[in-house]
């Protein structure tokens, strides 16, 4: 059974804006998906230790019969496929795609948190998801549209003029 998956995609290395489209087109051919929707891109400022250079970030709609963790494994190898180098916890990356929310699901283990643990005070998370999915209510019983009330846009510039759709 297909389960609608959200993708939150950031880079701040090595051209992040090219960086995210390669990831796009790669998950475009994601095994037992189909992808759905992209948000814009926005150029962020960044999150975590100083002097790091700003972030670009996005998030993708799919859905997948992949397991949550079969997902995550997806993800982490198109990461290294981008020559990802886990270092610093919040540190620079050419790619980072972290699942925000997997169908309806909760999942608490030790290699997956959904909803993604810091999905709800993230501008730059929250902004993207809102392009493609503003009527999605989280598996806590919260609307988006409630979320985003309390959200303000500092730091998040957007960057893309068109919105990709597919399907
Ligand atoms: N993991 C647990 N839950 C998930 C999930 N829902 N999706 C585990 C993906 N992974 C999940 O992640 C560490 C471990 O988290 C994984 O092995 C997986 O089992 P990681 O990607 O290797 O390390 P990380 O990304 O450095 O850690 P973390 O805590 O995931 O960082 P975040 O939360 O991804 O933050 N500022 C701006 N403006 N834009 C950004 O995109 N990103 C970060 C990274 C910091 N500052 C930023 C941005
Ligand atoms: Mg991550």
């Amino acid at each position: 059974m297909f389960v609608t998956s959200y993708i939150a995609l950031g880079s701040n290395l090595d051209e992040p804006e090219r960086q995210l489209h390669r990831a796009n087109t790669t998950l475009k051919s994601l095994p037992g998906s189909h992808f759905l929707k992209a948000s814009h891109f926005y150029r962020t400022d960044p999150v975590g230790p100083v002097g790091q250079p700003d972030y670009v970030n996005a998030v993708v709609a799919i859905e997948t019969v992949l397991s949550p963790i079969a997902l995550l494994d997806a993800l982490q190898a198109i990461e290294n496929d981008h020559g990802r180098v886990r270092s610093l916890r919040w540190g620079a990356r050419a790619l980072d795609l972290d699942i925000l929310l997997y169908g309806n699901e909760i999942i608490e283990t030790e290699r997956l948190t959904i909803p993604h643990k810091e999905m709800l005070w993230r501008n730059f998370v929250l902004i993207p998801l809102a392009d493609i999915a503003l009527d999605i209510t989280l598996p806590t019983g919260q609307s988006l549209k409630n979320i985003i009330q309390d959200i303000n846009g500092n730091g998040v510039e957007r960057l893309s003029d068109c919105l990709i759709m597919e399907k």
